[in-house]
């Protein structure tokens, strides 16, 4: 359906770090949706940003001995520019760290306040007196109280599964100094959540707000109980926006994280002399989250409440994806699995991953595995066997020729495929780009039968047969050019070359898959994509970061 009006983001990337395969997949993911909603005619903007606040931040600044501004100034640009070369194309990139962001936080504060959902209530942490600093979860270790494993971390244990409090550890020790931390009480704020219970349970059992898997677990964990206050405040030191009615204390960085959202919309809008009103307080908008699956209470329960107090539009949908695994297990820095973005795309094109990720995700949570063999499989037989194929070795044999007009009789495998159109913009609205990819490469088989049996290698030799010979080619280049318009969305570089190869310019709108170019002059082959080497991907794999 054209003209909707769409707002799409992606979670913020943490600052602390470089983006990995891992993240990559929501992105793309994201990406591919954003540009098949733009092929349709329907209006999108797709915004992310880092996120920066934290005590991570802090002390990862402090550790290099520079300002935490500097620190984010060199990871935007980091994640910028990884993001740009995968081809997902944000139209702005913000950061939480922003005067925009402050403002809107602030905003939303005053009508949390005003609402009466503020309690404050004294918390007892640990506190590294050496550091200076409260300890989060992950900066203590020490003997887990359940069953005495080592090294385990403040809040649960890898060995028996045990959670607890960090002052429940035996032994406990501050990951930052040393030293043994102390217990300290400070005062904190809180968001009383269960106010919202009726709203928020109301909300996510919408019937295509979240996947049904979703949905079916919150109703069961959190939604079944009391929904506990969401302690929303850092004593200082945090790196963070300190609370404007309570001097000495800082919005914890849940709070805002998803704020950035509306305010890397705003800067964008600022930009281009637009109003943010009609992004985030437009009943007539669509607003999607993609987000990984491990953040989605922060999107389903804190953020619908603070968004619905704050007087903004509610989110039509949050879409999770799952986890990534390389060769079936966790990326690990100790076996050379953890490919950061930058070592993939030192080695290998962006297209390859796009579409391996294209061809395994649906629009389920599940976790997704990159298995390196079938990866340089797939895309060597997909995409160079099946559908670059189809252009390489038809076109040289039209060089300096115009398509045939009227498109000739190809048995109806034109309109066979454009009949399929629906299914597949079906397919890509759900996310199902698994099923994008299985349709498209049944269609290219059914393509390259085609060409096989034409044969126009052989007919080229013989006298006589050169209408023949062009009709074939102009079948078989404009059935190459209506799958490479179908999969744009994943492989947008391929399909603008694929149509200067067939003289138009630029992208494609989705319903040019309907209609052939009939009399075009088709232009000198280039090359469209190389097979992967597997020997690229071992080099990838050689330039990663390892540990012992
Ligand atoms: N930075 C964590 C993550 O990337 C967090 C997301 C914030 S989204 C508002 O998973
Ligand atoms: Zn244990």
């Amino acid at each position: 359906m054209a003209g909707r009006k769409l707002l799409v983001t992606n979670a913020l990337p943490y600052v602390n770090g470089h983006l990995h395969l891992g993240h990559l997949v929501g992105y793309v993911q994201a990406d591919i949706w954003v540009r098949f909603e733009r092929m349709c005619g329907n209006e999108v903007g797709y915004f992310c940003g880092d996120d920066t606040h934290g005590t991570a931040t802090m002390i990862r600044a402090s550790q290099e001995g520079r300002e935490p501004e500097a620190l984010l100034e060199e990871m935007s640009v980091s994640h910028q520019r990884d993001f740009a070369d995968f081809r997902v194309d944000f139209d702005h990139y913000g950061s939480t760290h922003s005067e925009s962001n402050r403002e809107l936080v602030y905003g939303v504060w005053a009508a949390l306040r005003q609402a009466g959902r503020v309690a404050e209530r004294d918390v007892t942490q640990l506190f590294d007196s050496e550091a200076g600093v409260f300890l989060a979860d992950r900066f203590v270790k020490g003997g887990c109280p359940k069953c005495g494993a080592a090294e385990q971390y403040g809040d649960n244990c890898e060995v028996c599964g045990g959670v607890y409090e960090p002052h429940e550890l035996v032994d406990p020790r501050s990951t930052l100094s040393g030293s043994t931390p102390e217990l300290r009480t400070a005062p904190h704020y809180f968001v009383t959540l269960d106010e919202f219970h009726g709203f928020l349970d109301e909300w996510t059992q919408t019937p295509g707000r979240l996947q049904p898997e979703i949905a079916k677990q919150l109703e069961r964990s959190f939604l079944s109980d009391r929904l506990r206050d969401w302690d929303v405040s850092r004593p200082a030191p945090y790196f963070g926006f300190e609370i404007p009615d309570a001097p000495g204390h800082f919005f914890y960085v849940w709070v805002d994280a998803p704020i950035g959202y509306i305010a890397a919309t705003r800067d964008w809008c600022d930009r281009n002399g637009k109003d943010l009103a009609d992004w985030w307080q437009n009943s007539e908008r669509e607003i999607h989250h993609f987000i990984g699956k491990d953040i989605v209470y922060f999107h389903t329960l804190f953020w619908p409440a603070m968004l619905k107090t704050g007087g903004y539009e509610l989110p039509e949908r949050v879409h999770a994806n799952g986890f990534l695994t390389v060769n079936g297990e966790k990326m690990s820095k100790r076996k050379g699995t953890y490919l950061l973005a930058r070592t993939y795309l030192e080695h290998l094109s962006p297209d390859y991953l796009r579409y391996y990720y294209a061809s395994k995700l649906g629009s389920g949570v599940t976790d997704l595995d990159l298995n390196l063999d079938e990866f340089i499989a797939k895309v060597n037989s997909d995409l160079v066997g099946k559908l670059v194929n189809l252009a390489s070795r038809t076109a040289r044999f039209m060089k300096g020729q115009n398509l045939c007009d009227p498109y000739p009789d190809d048995g109806g495998l034109f309109q066979r495929a454009s009949a399929q159109g629906q299914e597949i913009a079906a397919a890509y609205e759900a996310r199902d780009t698994n099923k994008v990819t299985r349709i498209a490469m049944g269609l290219a088989d059914r393509a390259n039968e085609y060409v096989e049996a034409g044969a126009p290698w052989a007919l080229k030799k013989q006298k006589g047969k050169e209408e023949e010979v062009r009709e074939i080619c102009s079948v078989a280049l404009n059935l190459f050019r209506q799958l490479t318009t179908y999969l744009q969305p994943i492989l947008p570089e391929l399909s603008v070359r694929a149509n200067a190869l067939l003289g138009q310019e630029g992208s494609s709108r989705f319903e040019d898959a309907q209609r052939p170019i009939e009399g075009a002059p088709v232009a000198k082959f280039e090359h469209l994509m190389q097979r992967i080497d597997p020997e690229r991907v071992q080099a990838m794999l050689d330039g990663s970061v390892s540990e012992d």
